[in-house]
């Protein structure tokens, strides 16, 4: 393993930068954005960038010129362009599962060369993308047929975390552009009520089975798939209607052949694509399905507009960077410990979801690349809800709670469902909560509005509370993938200068391990308990009041 890609030599709370950063902070700490904007007529214009059709002001932000030049020092201390080049280039940054990382193989266009261990990947990647049109077209052209002869009209994803909330994220986000005759549905929880839910009003003679999972071992997936399988075979009376019901999205041909599907109908990926980072491969075939190739293809042109925008673009220039190492800004020297991210567009609802995966199962990490133990913060909580809706609920801690909440806005000029004055209502209410965040409400303020003094301290808003707002023209495929791969990036701008490993996910791991070994326990009420007091009590208790079938 080279240096390299253990990160920069010296540690992070050692660099120039940083330190400076430190020395830096009081006085930003103490100054409030009313006296920025006040004494720089312009910030608002300067402190905004546009880059590939989005719009980033980051102006209202607790950071002078100074703080992002330092900022951006930390980026070229932290070696950030080098991690870029090593991703893009194929190397294994992925260092504690020896992998490349290479999502954004999955939006090359035919004729880039990126090399895995001497192999280009790019024909590979647009062989399955060919794979996956035919397949999808055959679905929406209703040429593939159910084992009774009849067209497909209803597609159910089974498969959780990454090979979930990409597909059901970019689903709803994309939905306006679906197929509005089919039925789309995702099951993830091995709770049996979400497939019960998911299947009880769906004829099986219509209805394909997608079962994503990239190792095809994974216990919610897997029992989901066993299910529909019995569903299937018990509504249709016969084995082989698996042919026509089932298909797999997996790295994993061996398992997938076990399964019983066909791996002539099993659409492929690779180890250096992660779970949370496979929306754009096979993962997303029911994304395909639902919005058509062409469509899907778009979202891929705009993730590829977006990488060469952060592979390229000057750092002060470069949306994933800025906001990357804003995040660390509040993360590491004012303590803020989440980030709320607040799309006003109804389709993205299950954006914030999606993002928690991203963002948390990426830098939740607490040792860096050398597995030594951090002594400086790591990712951020990531939370939210589609605005307005959140300004009826959270929002109030927001603007008045004790906890600073750096927020991400999201708007669009354009609505997709004009009706009547609905978006300008949406779009004034974006502007006015950042406006009011930001540069609140004082007590003369409050007193002029004739409060009484005793109400006065509940009606005062602090603000100086930051945020950034980011536009863009309307909400579609090729945007959509923009928005994705600006967070991806600037998850990896962090990880990189925390110097960790942002691409693997052993939390993740040791939850798999972990059930399958209680499993037994609960089946055979007889099984001797060896877990700490409380552990053996809670399964005690379950097995003797579980209702036994
Ligand atoms: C994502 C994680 C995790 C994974 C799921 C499903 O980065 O690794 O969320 O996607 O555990 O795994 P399988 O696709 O292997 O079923």
């Amino acid at each position: 393993m080279t240096t390299e890609t253990k990160g920069p030599s010296q540690p992070l709370t050692e660099r120039t930068a940083w330190k400076a950063l430190q020395a830096h902070f009081p006085a930003i700490s103490g100054a409030h954005m009313r006296a920025l904007f006040r004494d720089d007529p312009r910030r608002g214009e300067r402190m905004a960038v546009e880059a590939a059709g989005l719009y980033l002001d980051y102006s209202k932000n607790r950071a002078t010129d100074e703080t992002m030049r330092l900022l951006l020092q930390l980026a070229d201390e932290s070696g950030l362009r080098e991690r870029i080049d090593a991703m893009f280039r194929g190397d294994k940054i992925n260092v504690t599962e020896n992998r490349a990382v290479l999502h954004v193989a999955l939006r090359a266009p035919m004729g880039d060369t990126i090399l895995v261990d001497g192999k280009n990947v790019v024909p590979e990647v647009h062989a399955v993308l060919g794979k996956m049109t035919r397949f999808a077209d055959a679905v929406r052209e209703g040429e593939w047929l159910g084992y009774t002869g009849k067209p497909i009209r209803n597609v159910v994803n089974i498969g959780i975390g990454g090979s979930d909330l990409g597909p059901v994220m970019a689903y709803e986000a994309l939905r306006h552009y679906s197929r509005r005759d089919m039925t789309f549905r995702f099951v993830s929880n091995v709770d049996g009520t979400d497939f019960e839910e998911a299947t009880r009003d769906l004829n099986p003679e219509e209805t394909l089975f997608i079962v994503s999972s990239k190792t095809f071992t994974t216990l919610e997936t897997m029992t989901n798939a066993h299910t529909a399988r019995s569903w299937i075979v018990g509504k249709l009376g016969q084995h082989a209607a698996v042919a026509k019901h089932f298909v797999a999205v997996s790295t994993n041909a061996e398992e997938v052949e076990k399964f019983g599907i066909d791996t002539a109908n099993m659409f492929e990926f690779w180890d250096w694509v992660g779970g949370r980072y496979s929306m754009e491969s096979a993962i997303g075939l029911s994304t395909m399905i639902a919005i058509g190739p062409e469509n899907f293809r778009a979202m891929l042109a705009g993730s590829r507009a977006m990488d060469e925008h952060f592979r390229t673009a000057p750092f002060d220039k470069n949306l994933p960077v800025l906001m990357g190492l804003l995040a660390i800004w509040y993360n590491d020297f004012f303590g803020a410990e989440t980030i709320a991210v607040l799309p006003y567009e109804q389709y993205l609802k299950r954006f914030p979801a999606y993002l928690q995966q991203l963002t948390m199962e990426s830098n939740g990490k607490h040792v860096n690349l050398a597995g030594a133990k951090v002594d400086y913060q790591t990712g951020p909580i990531f939370w939210g809800e589609p605005g307005t809706n959140g300004q009826h609920s959270f929002y109030q801690l927001i603007h008045q709670g004790t906890k600073l909440i750096p927020c991400d806005f999201i708007g669009f000029y354009q609505t997709l469902n004009p009706l009547g004055n609905h978006h300008d209502l949406l779009m004034a209410n974006v502007f006015a909560q950042s406006e009011a965040l930001a540069f609140g409400k004082t007590v003369e303020e409050v007193r002029a509005e004739g409060t009484p003094e005793w109400l006065a301290p509940h009606r005062v808003f602090e603000g100086n509370r930051p945020s950034n707002t980011i536009l863009a023209e309307r909400l579609t495929p090729e945007v959509l993938g923009k928005l994705v791969t600006l967070y991806e990036h600037s998850v990896f701008t962090q990880g990189a200068i925390w110097s960790i490993d942002s691409f693997d996910q052993w939390g993740v791991e040791l939850g798999k391990v972990l059930a399958k070994r209680i499993v037994p326990e609960l089946e055979q009420s007889s099984a001797e308990l060896q877990h700490d007091s409380s552990t053996n009590a809670l399964i005690r208790r379950y097995r003797k009041y579980r209702k036994s079938d």
